[in-house]
């Protein structure tokens, strides 16, 4: 619920480095092909630009074309100098006398669930399957969160949990790690956040009404799909005042085409997968789903 609520919040309000792939289709574990009608497209990688170059190029603010039309970028070298790409190599690793007593928000749930699945459901009229709730939040130890990550036993159990969208001011120490903002995005337009998870988190495709966003990944990979605003009317968007700025789709990584047909008419998307060391740059407005291939430690940065 709390996830949903910082959801709200936003509409009032791999290694080596990059790795970054086009996939033509995708087999998910349900046998379900995602399959677009065009194959995604490219993202482009950025080699530690300086702040002039950044917004140059990423953010086309000298150009002379108006509101020339933002594409995501990888950018790396962001982060070489936060304490965070030295300190954070493992879970573990940000466990410490300040941080282990801290009560922390986590979500627990199935791998590959986002926290549109109960909405997800009702839309399709799969009401039977709507027990228990397969997603949910709640409150505990920073160090019991850290030993559940680190134990494996989420795994083996295909379950998992995500410290998510937690403003990194809660836990005092990590936010000493990071140095936000960075001279390249000045104004940042909300605290940076922390994503903190174990194997097959998903965060189902949803906008950010913020700004500009640029998630710094430092631990782990993710795989990222993006959606421009234009495929708006194939995303199945919810009109639920709690879900609003969220797709109903339940995984984009694998669909029932009959239950999702406009999906399969998305003729625009893109991805790849982040690794330690690069941050995504998400123009303002886009759609995006990110799903965890490992333990993953990132944080997100909303810019004006
Ligand atoms: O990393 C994730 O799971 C989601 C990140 C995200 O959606 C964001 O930064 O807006």
């Amino acid at each position: 619920m709390l996830r949903v609520i910082a959801v709200l919040g936003k509409i009032s309000l791999r290694h080596p480095n990059i790795v970054c792939r086009c996939l033509s289709s995708c087999t998910g574990e349900s046998g379900l092909v995602f399959r677009p009608l065009l194959e995604p497209t490219h993202i482009a990688k950025l080699d530690s630009p300086s702040p002039a170059d950044f917004s140059s190029e990423v953010l086309g603010r000298d150009s002379d074309s108006g509101d020339a039309k933002l594409y995501p970028r990888i950018v790396t070298g962001l982060t070489k100098n936060w304490p965070a790409s030295r300190k954070w190599s493992t879970i573990g690793s940000l466990l410490s006398e300040r941080t282990a007593h801290l009560s922390v928000p986590v979500e627990l749930g199935k791998k590959n669930v986002g926290y549109n699945i109960d909405a997800s459901m009702t839309y399709t009229g799969e009401t039977e399957a709507l027990g228990a709730p397969s997603w949910q939040r709640t409150d505990i130890r920073f160090d019991l969160f850290v030993q559940l990550l680190e134990s494996g036993r989420l795994e083996e159990e295909g379950l998992v949990a995500y410290l998510s969208q937690v403003s990194i001011d809660e836990i005092p120490p990590l936010e000493e790690d990071v140095q936000l903002p960075l001279p390249h995005t000045p104004q940042l337009a909300a605290n940076p956040n922390l994503w903190i998870g174990s194997k097959g988190t998903y965060t189902p495709i949803h906008r950010d009404i913020l700004g500009h966003n640029l998630l710094f990944q430092l631990l782990g990979t993710k795989h990222v799909r993006l959606y421009p605003p234009t495929q708006y009317s194939r995303l199945y968007i919810s009109t639920d005042p709690f879900l609003r700025n969220t797709s109903l789709i339940p995984f984009d990584h694998s669909f029932d085409r009959s239950r999702w047909p406009l999906f399969g008419e998305v003729d625009e998307w893109y991805e790849c997968i982040i690794g330690p060391g690069d941050a995504l740059f998400m123009p303002k407005g886009w759609y995006h789903s990110v799903w965890a291939l490992e333990k993953s430690i990132s944080v997100n940065s909303w810019f004006l």
